[in-house]
């Protein structure tokens, strides 16, 4: 992380009236938060209510800045994941998400995202306090924006080509960072001639992407920010690690922190599922670069260590 004096930042208002304070010399940390029995790495693992809420607590214990909550599994059919997520049903999406989201938002301030594609989960979520949506369908359904623009809140735009089902087979780009970045501008055209005008652009890592595509893109993520947006990345757990490293999606922590090794300076908000760890890598990245007497007495009760 170089302390670059000119690195963007970005202060956008949430629908709640909360604030997201980005700084690209200190990427936010967003806690994923699986309502679902079958998300690829923790399926099932918070699908009760007071689980997913002690989850959450959790996740912003260990530091995370904000959350996403999803309640429907988008892994992508054609390739590691067989024939992919289920699709799920708005009425039943909504049953997972609503009794979390009505415990979990008076119990915190810090902003919390809801991971949707459907246009009246969004408008949902939103109603019952969500701060922003998150939609890895790239904001494509108009309805979708209309929901955004009207409620004037910020959205997370995410590549993908194709249908969830199928977009693993068949893949093909010439210059991914090019092909992805220049889509990426033409939704977010479309989104701010919506109406929406706060986006957060993300590359999509494994949604409709090669092996090799994924790589290229943590490598490339400078070129999406010179849109002039934030940019999220999401590479936690991925199948990508495991193809690299043969270990399973909760073994591959630290494969995770070695893809934001190679994306800080070029990102603004880190979509994780470990958070403690997270926090710790960026604790001690950012070290480096802080002169030893700037550490405060509360890090150092005693004063820093010889
Ligand atoms: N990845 C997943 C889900 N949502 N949203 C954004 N913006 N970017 C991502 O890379 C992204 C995302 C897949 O991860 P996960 O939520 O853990 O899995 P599942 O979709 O199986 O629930």
């Amino acid at each position: 992380m170089t302390q670059e004096p000119d690195a963007p930042s970005f202060c956008y208002s949430l629908a709640g009236g909360r604030t997201l304070e980005l700084d690209r010399r200190r990427p936010r940390v967003m806690g994923i938060v699986n309502i679902t029995p079958d998300s690829f790495s923790d399926g099932g693992h918070w699908l009760e209510p007071e689980r997913a809420v002690e989850h959450s607590l959790r996740l912003l214990e260990e530091g995370a800045d904000l959350l996403d909550l999803g309640a429907e599994s988008t892994r992508p059919g054609g390739g590691v994941y067989g024939s992919g997520a289920l699709d799920v049903t708005a009425e039943e999406e909504l049953a997972r998400l609503q009794p979390v989201l009505e415990r979990l938002r008076p119990l915190t301030d810090r902003p919390i995202s809801v991971d949707t594609r459907k246009p009246n989960v969004a408008q949902r979520a939103l109603e019952l306090g969500a701060d922003l949506i998150n939609d890895v369908s790239g904001l494509a359904d108009p309805e979708m924006r209309r929901v955004i623009a009207a409620h004037d809140c910020p959205a997370v735009l995410m590549h993908s080509r194709g249908e969830l089902a199928t977009m693993q087979s068949n893949i093909r780009y010439r210059d991914v960072v090019s092909e992805v970045t220049s889509e990426l501008n033409g939704a977010a055209r479309r989104a701010t001639e919506s109406g929406i005008s706060r986006l957060i652009l993300d590359p999509g890592i494994g949604f409709g992407k090669a092996f090799e595509h994924n790589l290229e893109l943590v490598a490339g993520l400078g070129r999406i920010g010179q849109l002039g947006y934030p940019v999220l990345l999401g590479t936690s757990r991925k199948g990508y690690l495991g193809a690299l490293t043969g270990r399973q999606p909760e073994e591959r922590i630290a494969a995770g922190l070695a893809t934001i090794a190679r994306a800080l300076g070029a990102v603004d908000i880190l979509r994780v599922h470990d958070v403690a760890p997270t926090m710790d890598f960026l604790t001690v990245w950012a070290a480096h670069d802080t002169p030893r007497e700037a550490f405060s007495r509360r890090t150092f009760p005693d004063g820093p260590p010889a």
